[in-house]
């Protein structure tokens, strides 16, 4: 069976390592068809648009998406990309791996994101020259979506329970309606959980990671949060993600553009070639994706390494040790 494959490298980094995470694919023995397409400021220079309608299609058909990054048109290209696979929950893993230096090397968490509403639900305005406002979108629905992935993500893995972040104590309404309904779909599923504020969130997973597992957080909170744990386990070079959706998935790494190395060939492939990884568990091929996680881990641990990770490695010296190591 072939797997139909949108490949969308977006700009700066990701012009570079989403081919990195291809090669790996092609090293794999699956029968992949990669298909290419444009998104993203230099595609918005060109054509005045930063997602034709032709790669929004592609990923709408695709079996699955590998997107790189986006820069200043991110609003434009990544919201209604994750749209076209119909996703609701963004995984995103932060581990700190053996023999990468980080700041807590005890850190294991995954965040579990909710993908399509919050205050990135698109809703914002600019009343006059003083006033813009913004509307934030919380629904039963994909609130009780998210609940539900959440409770099979624990129920199917190595998981205790998950944990709420919210600020219901602020947000009354929408974080109330987004903590009661997760709580209540856990309830139903028999699944433990614990909440906690985000802002305090921010400082206990700096101080004591462990104490955390899986953090199901609305849009934007898990957008930050991730960040801030890229922080502990080395780096934004270090952290995939996976948009799912019922029949489809886009595969992304967490970090942006990075403009400030973009063009060099030493940006860090690995969080795209995890991605690759979890796009393969996304379509059922376990063992090659942990062929590939497992690559990569050994990479990081023996090099050779990016800047990023204290080394002098280019992006095309990394990716051809991983697959050494395949
Ligand atoms: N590779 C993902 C990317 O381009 N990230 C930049 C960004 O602005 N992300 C916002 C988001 O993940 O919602």
């Amino acid at each position: 069976m072939t797997h139909e494959i949108a490949v969308i490298p977006g700009d700066g980094i990701g012009q570079e390592v989403t081919p990195a995470a291809v090669e790996v694919l092609e090293a794999l023995e699956i029968d992949f068809e990669f298909r290419e397409a444009d998104a993203g400021d230099r595609v918005k220079e060109v054509t005045g648009e930063a997602l034709p309608e032709e790669t929004y299609e592609l990923a709408a058909s695709a079996d699955a998406t590998l997107f790189g990054a986006a820069g200043e048109t991110a609003a434009d290209v990544i919201l209604p990309l994750r749209d076209a696979v119909d996703s609701f929950v963004n995984i995103r893993p932060a581990k700190a791996y053996p023999g990468i230096d980080a700041v807590r090397p005890e850190t294991d968490l995954v965040f579990l994101r909710e993908n399509t509403e919050g205050v990135y639900a698109g809703h914002e305005d600019r009343l006059s020259e003083d006033v813009a406002t913004l509307t934030r979108v919380v629904t039963q629905s994909a609130s009780r979506d998210l609940g539900e992935f959440a409770c099979e993500y624990v129920e199917d893995g190595d998981h205790d329970g998950f944990t709420i972040a919210h600020k219901a104590n602020v947000m009354r309404e929408t974080d109330g309606v987004f903590r009661d309904t997760i709580q209540s779909v856990a309830d139903e599923h028999g699944v433990e959980t614990d909440e906690v504020l985000m802002d305090a969130f921010a400082t206990k997973v700096c101080l004591d990671p462990e104490q955390f597992d899986v953090v199901v957080c609305p849009n934007l909170a898990g957008d930050v949060l991730s960040d801030l744990a890229a922080g502990l386990v080395g780096g934004l070079g270090l952290l995939p993600s996976a948009n799912v959706g019922p029949e489809r998935g886009l595969f992304e790494p967490v970090h942006g553009t990075a403009p400030d190395i973009a063009g060099e060939g030493i940006a860090n492939p690995a969080a795209t070639i995890i991605s690759a990884a979890m796009l393969l568990e996304y379509l059922g091929h376990d063992e090659e994706a942990e062929r590939v996680q497992n690559a990569v881990e050994t990479t990081l641990e023996n090099g050779p390494r990016t800047a990023d990770l204290g080394g002098d490695a280019s992006t095309e010296d990394v990716t051809a040790a991983i697959i050494d190591t395949l």
